[in-house]
């Protein structure tokens, strides 16, 4: 059946958008049998460190006094000044209501003690199986750090996470400050030097196979500064070129790499205290022309990135540009970015992730992209009809599907 008309093509979006099961490549979420990691519930969803950055800007408190309420009490403080006081126009509080409708709530009341008396209810397994279904997610990937006290005791009990929950082995530091993981690589029974010598090197390439075995990730990943450099001198770079790159290779799993974060900006806000940098990614393509049997999964914070990413993504196949992240995440950008991603890559990246660091942020998340990923394909897709270009329906699913979902399997180089 071919679509005929530009409201008909609309629809057929809106539908084929509304019923594909998405994978979400990059969460800060957990398994429900990972206890208390996985977050979820009303005091989650407005501590969210996005909402602490903003209310700050209102507040005459300081962060450290914040900081040491309840949570409940800096759920309630954030929902006065932000959602009461002023009217929730940002992204991240726009986002709040948009969960808290989806989940099914009266916003009319503004009853927060209701929503958060409603949510406890339910059983963390419950309200997993709610959301995905709310937010058409069947496929999660964590963010698995063995770094983290609580996340290795999980993995060292040989814990299986849920069959929807994913793993992917996240190790910041040993690509962004060598001397913080030694102590700890030390502590768990890896014999490392100080520096990047022979021994840490054996030490180093020892626990990254430890770990790839206990979690079988879907790949490997770091965040990077924006002066992240490759080829360079540092412990850092020989840890990455001698250890991580080899490990990639022989599980035969992607580096992701997540460039321009620039931690602690202002370290009082803690969580919410980073920033954004400009990087250089020369870099990157290095990496992607000296280690063709190696695939990148990319994205990069800085705006100024973009256009620079897209061109280096059209050059080397074995780099998948991925997602909208963080301070990108603002319809504005996404808008922009996926625009120019179609334009310049066709539908051969992977348009969005949702970072949700709360459970019931995926619907939000997704629900935001949606309506934008819908309005530049109905664009795209209403040139081609213009031009006399017969489209099917089943043939949106596909490009949708792909976007969604298979893309990732794809390079990821598994299947479902
Ligand atoms: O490094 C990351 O994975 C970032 O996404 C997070 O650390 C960041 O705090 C965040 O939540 C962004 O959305
Ligand atoms: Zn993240």
């Amino acid at each position: 059946m071919f679509i005929r008309s530009i409201p008909e093509l609309r629809e057929t979006v809106q539908e084929v958008l509304a019923h594909q099961p998405i994978t979400d490549i990059h969460t800060h979420l957990y398994s429900p049998n990972m206890g208390n990691l996985l977050l979820w519930g009303v005091d989650e969803l407005l501590t969210y460190h996005y909402l602490v950055a903003e209310v700050m800007r209102w507040s005459d408190i300081s962060p450290h006094e914040f900081y040491s309420w309840p949570k409940q009490h800096q759920a309630d403080y954030i929902w006065q000044v932000l959602f009461l006081n002023h009217s929730p126009l940002s992204e991240a509080q726009r986002g709040v209501l948009t969960t808290l409708q989806g989940l099914g709530f009266d916003l009319e009341d503004r009853d927060l003690n209701k929503y958060r008396a409603a949510l406890t209810q339910s059983t963390a397994i419950e309200h997993v199986e709610r959301v995905l279904r709310l937010a058409h997610i069947d496929h999660i990937v964590m963010t698995n750090d063995p770094f983290d006290s609580l996340e290795r005791a999980f993995w060292q009990a040989g814990g299986k996470p849920n069959p929807r929950f994913h793993a992917a082995l996240r190790i910041d530091p040993l690509v962004r400050a060598y001397g913080q993981a030694v102590p700890q690589l030390r502590a768990l029974g890896y014999d490392v030097d100080d520096d990047a010598g022979e021994r840490s090197i054996e030490g180093v390439r020892r626990f990254l196979h430890d770990w790839i075995a206990r979690m079988n990730p879907l790949y490997m990943a770091a965040s990077l500064p924006p002066t992240f450099r490759f080829p360079d001198y540092t412990p850092e770079a020989t840890i990455l070129r001698r250890c991580v790159l080899p490990a990639c290779r022989e599980a035969g799993i992607p580096f992701a790499m997540m460039i321009g974060a620039e931690r602690l900006v202002n370290p009082a806000l803690g969580p919410a205290g980073d920033g954004v940098g400009w990087a250089d990614l020369s870099s990157v393509a290095y990496l992607a022309r000296e280690y063709p049997d190696t695939k990148f999964l990319v994205t990069a914070l800085s705006r100024e990135n973009q256009h620079e990413l897209i061109v280096l993504a059209r050059k080397f196949r074995n780099v998948m540009v991925f997602g909208c992240w963080w301070f990108l995440n603002n319809p504005v950008i996404i808008d922009e970015m996926t625009r120019m991603r179609v334009e310049m890559l066709g539908l051969s990246f992977i348009p969005q992730h949702s970072d949700a660091r709360v459970l019931d942020q995926l619907i939000y998340k997704w629900a935001h992209f949606k309506a934008i990923l819908s309005d530049v394909l109905v664009d795209q897709y209403t040139a081609l009809l213009q031009a006399g270009w017969r489209l099917e329906r089943a043939e949106i699913e596909r490009d949708v599907a792909d976007l969604l979902c298979n893309n990732f399997w794809r390079f990821v180089g598994k299947s479902v």
